[in-house]
């Protein structure tokens, strides 16, 4: 990085810049108008505050879940209509190629069609999960990607999201997981330091090595700056929603003995710098719901 990326990244990587400088519009509207939590909520936005993860359900946070349960039979419907796909997939992701994250069978694509009325959006548009996404970054946030994902068992050796790693997408930022089906230790949770996130108390940062351009590091690294025995791995059951600022040190996906499939989204401040993740060619209505409008409108 020359010497005015690296003034232009840190100026948008501190604080106070990144929310009144490059993120003051959203900032400003949702400090007019934003919603009350729920008890739910409100735990796991102050787990989230404090850890950078906080794990909950369906139904500990959501007062409906039929859509949830709609969710589950299209997912069922895609695991069908791509069951020869995904045994493909299976063999590949033991070959151990180094050109693909070839253990995530992605069901909606690799670049997702954005489309309100999907389940899949509607999921995400919750205003409970908006509240939490919005609090969270103090601000409008916008959703930036969805996506079910079939993590495939393998006994390949760790790579790619496999190794620990922060996110680069923002300054904060905030994914969620929901399970379509139990994970265990087999089923290669997704594994948290927590307090790593840019609202956390550690500051120090492990050292890294670079694997085709992102700095990942193995655990013997990560110890050091957060021992093994307070790493949070989030095991749990179907329809449990793990929520992450996944700018804290994280991995996952290390499927041994069975599969993980998950339904997970993304949301970012609406001035982050990745590079767009849908296809957002599909027309739709601009939602009259102020958070639903400002999730969906990229600019
Ligand atoms: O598959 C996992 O659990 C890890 C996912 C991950 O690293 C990410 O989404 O950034």
């Amino acid at each position: 990085m020359n010497l005015r990326k690296k003034i232009a990244y840190a100026g948008r990587h501190f604080t106070p810049t990144w929310r009144y400088g490059f993120n003051l519009k959203s900032t400003m509207a949702y400090l007019f108008d934003h919603t009350v939590a729920n008890d739910e909520a409100a735990r796991i936005l102050s787990e989230l505050n404090q850890n950078g993860i906080a794990i909950s359900s369906v139904d500990k946070l959501l007062p409906d879940s039929s859509l949830f349960a709609e969710m589950c039979r299209e997912v069922e419907q895609l695991e069908q209509a791509f069951a020869d796909r995904l045994a493909e997939a299976r063999m590949a992701a033991n070959q151990d190629t180094e050109s693909l994250k070839t253990f995530i069978f992605k069901l909606l694509g690799e670049v997702p069609v954005l489309d309100p009325q999907s389940v899949y959006a509607r999921f995400a548009l919750q205003q409970e999960i908006l509240h939490i996404a919005n609090s969270y970054f103090g601000m409008f946030t916008q959703l930036r990607y969805y996506n079910v994902w079939h993590t495939l068992a393998s006994q390949s050796r760790a790579r790619e999201s496999q190794l620990w790693h922060r996110d680069r997408e923002d300054h904060l930022i905030l994914k969620l997981f929901v399970y379509f089906a139990d994970v265990d230790e087999g089923a290669g949770p997704f594994t948290y330091a927590p307090g790593t996130h840019r609202k956390g108390a550690i500051k120090r940062e492990p050292e890294t090595f670079v694997e085709k351009g992102v700095q990942r590091w193995q655990d013997e690294k990560m110890i050091p700056i957060v021992p093994e025995n307070k790493w949070i791995k989030a095991l749990g059951k179907k329809g449990d929603i793990v929520f992450a600022d996944t700018r804290g040190c994280h991995k996952g996906g290390l499927a041994r003995t069975s599969d993980r499939l998950l339904y997970t989204c993304l949301f970012t401040s609406p001035t982050s710098q990745v590079s767009e993740l849908f296809d957002r060619s599909k027309q739709f209505p601009i939602p009259a719901d102020k958070s639903q409008a400002f999730a969906l409108t990229r600019g």
